[in-house]
């Protein structure tokens, strides 16, 4: 009877919605908050803000949170540090991560130049660089803009994959090997059709066959989006969704997780917080029935 309750209930009023920790999500200043799903789990891979000077975005090391039901998060503390590239000195930026071929790869930006990858068979720890030296690097590889920051990985249901990033309004896409550990091929401009222009903190997620690349548009940025039927582009502008946040950074991913969409984002919701103090926030993310998104609300409950 109960379960004949419950789908009743679902058919006339639409699946309930899981609930959602409030925000901050965590009791740590974070920030740049890259969203992977695997174990029935979501990890949240992020910049490490509560071990910066807060003066600058200078913390050596990266964080890593996760949760079954979103409301309780676990802190798995450090999963790797600048130390972990021989050839970085600083400034463990905006993370990103993907699981793939039974490795959980990490792409770490550093020194504001350059990208290195890290691998382990963990999500939490154990992880090290199967490569020696960066993945890509300015003034090494061509065409890798000023500001080789705020990487993106992708895996496409073919098993293509994509590493977006860039900074300083210049975003890039090149091709992955299928090992994740090289680039195969050009670092190529993403071209975004109308709209508000790129800033940083590019990312990209596929639903129903369409790729939706979504960016900061400034400092302060709203996170705007753009559609493509090809994870290369050309892009077109649709909208934006989520206004701008109340620090000079705006950083997003977004995920499925259980059936449901999230937005994971970054903004001033702790005591002592601010441009360089960031903390956690999650929304639920909503699409329309013609596959456009609805604008985010910021909430705090
Ligand atoms: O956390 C350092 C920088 O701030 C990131 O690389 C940008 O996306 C901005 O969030």
């Amino acid at each position: 009877l109960t379960t004949t309750l419950a789908a009743t209930v679902a058919l006339v009023a639409g699946p309930v919605a899981p609930a959602l920790a409030a925000n901050p999500i965590v009791n740590r200043f974070a920030a740049d908050p890259s969203v992977l799903v695997a174990n029935n789990r979501m990890y949240i891979y992020a910049t490490d803000d509560q071990s910066n000077s807060g003066t600058y975005w200078d913390s050596n090391a990266w964080r890593v949170y996760s949760s079954s039901n979103l409301v309780s998060w676990t802190d798995h503390g450090a999963p790797f540090s600048v130390q972990g590239f021989s050839w970085a000195t600083q400034y463990a930026w905006a993370p990103s991560a993907v699981q793939r071929n039974g490795y959980y790869y990490l792409y770490l930006p550093v020194d504001r130049t350059k990208i290195g990858v890290a691998r382990s068979t963990s999500p939490t720890g154990g992880f090290s660089d199967p490569r020696g030296n960066p993945l890509i690097e300015r003034g090494r590889d061509a065409n890798t803009g000023n500001e080789p920051i705020d990487p993106a990985a992708f895996v496409d249901d073919n098993g293509q994959a994509y590493l977006y990033f860039g900074g300083a309004r210049a975003p890039k896409v090149v091709r992955l090997n299928a090992n994740m550990t090289a680039t195969s091929g050009a670092i190529q401009n993403v071209t975004i059709n109308g709209g508000s222009a790129f800033a940083e903190a590019g990312y990209l997620h596929k639903r129903n066959g369409t790729y939706y690349f979504s960016y900061s548009t400034g400092w302060p940025g709203q996170i705007a989006y753009a559609t493509a039927s090809s994870p290369l582009g050309p892009f077109t502008y649709r909208g934006v969704i989520l206004d701008a946040v109340n620090v000079n950074t705006n950083h997003h991913s977004i995920a499925q997780y259980n059936g449901r969409w999230y937005i994971a984002y970054h903004r001033n919701a702790r005591s002592g917080g601010g441009n360089y103090k960031r903390s956690l926030a999650m929304e639920y993310l909503d699409y329309n029935s013609d596959g456009t998104i609805r604008r985010v609300t910021q909430t705090s409950t």
